[in-house]
């Protein structure tokens, strides 16, 4: 029986391919639980006679197996080493995965990239605001209905968080006073941006903003905007139309009618919708634009007197535009992307694509 398990081991490691066969094979006649451990184990079981012709033999084994064993990964390393057979360096590598970069992500940088050829700064603010910057600032008044157009996630405990009232002078307090809140839209950074800096400047706000309503195909809780705000002597709203036709012509490569629409927004004066043709029907009609040829794409106007009031800057001295775009519709659009919520599906199937 032990010359049956010699002959085997021996051809067996003779054969073997690399240094991992080498190593099953360790294991399987040397290992605690191998084929010649177990003869050697058993040893005290046999008699004096038995021992004395079985142990010697057994023990001669398992010292050719080990010089085998050990002859055999040398010149696995070795070949290693010179990189000659037993690595075949040929062999395709694994291959690394890399990442994609969200359709946002990709629009966004586009976006910024647009505005900062176009001398445009990229300003950000915070997306916990306090009531004051949210809606009391940009002219809207508590009790003002314009404030129903903004469904707020209001924060419990606001308080808490600002009543360090004694490190507050009067003006900053008036502030923070009220609750704090998950922003609803970006323009809050209009103000910040004015208590800051002085006239002429160019801006626009990229950042994320939250609105508790209900989601369907073109609505989420939870969205990007893009902000702008342009002010200067004499900026107008020509110079407005010349920027923002300038924009889409980068954004979709290529020449896009646009038309202004009369709008409210309590913070401008006069306000308006910008509407661009449809890119998908180029104005005949189709599902996209509900048959009218337009697509809806953002806010816009200018600056309303107390606005700049808020920022403490005389009405008379100043003036500019300001206008506001969701990212998401604007990637809806650029991308043919039927529903707003596969954004945020985190389905690799989704983002795969761009
Ligand atoms: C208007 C005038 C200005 O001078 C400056 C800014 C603005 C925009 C204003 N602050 C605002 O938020 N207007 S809005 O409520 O109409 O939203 C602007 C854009 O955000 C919309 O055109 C739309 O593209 C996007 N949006 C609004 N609610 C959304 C949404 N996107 C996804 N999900 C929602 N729930």
């Amino acid at each position: 029986m032990i010359e049956d398990i010699k002959k085997e081991a021996l051809e067996l490691i003779r054969s073997a391919k690399d240094s991992a066969a080498v190593e099953r094979l360790r294991i399987r006649f040397l290992g605690r639980k191998g084929e010649i451990s177990k003869i050697l184990r058993s040893l005290k079981d046999l008699s004096v006679k038995e021992r004395q012709t079985v142990g010697p033999v057994a023990q001669q084994l398992k010292k050719d197996i080990e010089r085998l064993i050990q002859e055999k990964t040398a010149v696995f390393s070795k070949s290693i080493q010179q990189g000659l057979p037993g690595i075949d360096i040929t062999m395709p590598g694994k291959k690394i995965k890399i990442g994609y970069l969200h359709p946002l992500t990709l629009i966004e940088k586009e976006i910024r990239g647009i505005f900062k050829a176009m001398n445009f700064s990229v300003v950000e603010g915070p997306e916990v605001e306090t009531e004051y910057y949210n809606f009391d600032a940009l002219n809207i008044p508590k009790n003002h209905p314009a404030r129903d157009m903004w469904d707020t996630f209001w924060l419990q405990n606001s308080q808490q968080l600002t009543s360090d009232k004694e490190q507050l002078t009067k003006g900053q307090e008036s502030k923070v006073k009220g609750q704090m809140l998950l922003r609803t839209h970006t323009s809050p950074v209009q103000i910040r941006y004015m208590e800051t800096h002085k006239p002429p400047f160019q801006i626009i706000v990229p950042g994320r903003v939250f609105r508790y309503e209900a989601t369907d195909a073109s609505h989420e809780i939870n969205f990007y905007q893009i902000e702008g705000l342009m002010v200067g002597k004499t900026v107008t709203l020509a110079n407005f139309k010349f920027v923002i036709q300038e924009f889409f012509k980068r954004l979709f490569r290529s020449d896009i009618e646009i038309r202004f629409r009369p709008s409210y927004f309590p913070f401008v004066e006069p306000g308006l919708e910008v509407d661009i043709r449809c890119i998908k029907c180029g104005g005949r009609g189709c599902g996209i634009c509900k048959d009218s040829g337009w697509l809806e794409v953002m806010g816009a106007g200018m600056v309303h007197p107390r606005v700049f009031e808020a920022a403490h800057y005389n009405p008379r001295d100043f003036q500019g535009f300001a206008f506001g775009l969701g990212l998401e519709r604007m990637a809806m659009i650029k991308y043919n992307i039927p529903d707003i919520r596969l954004f945020y599906s985190g389905d690799l199937r989704f983002i795969q694509q761009f």
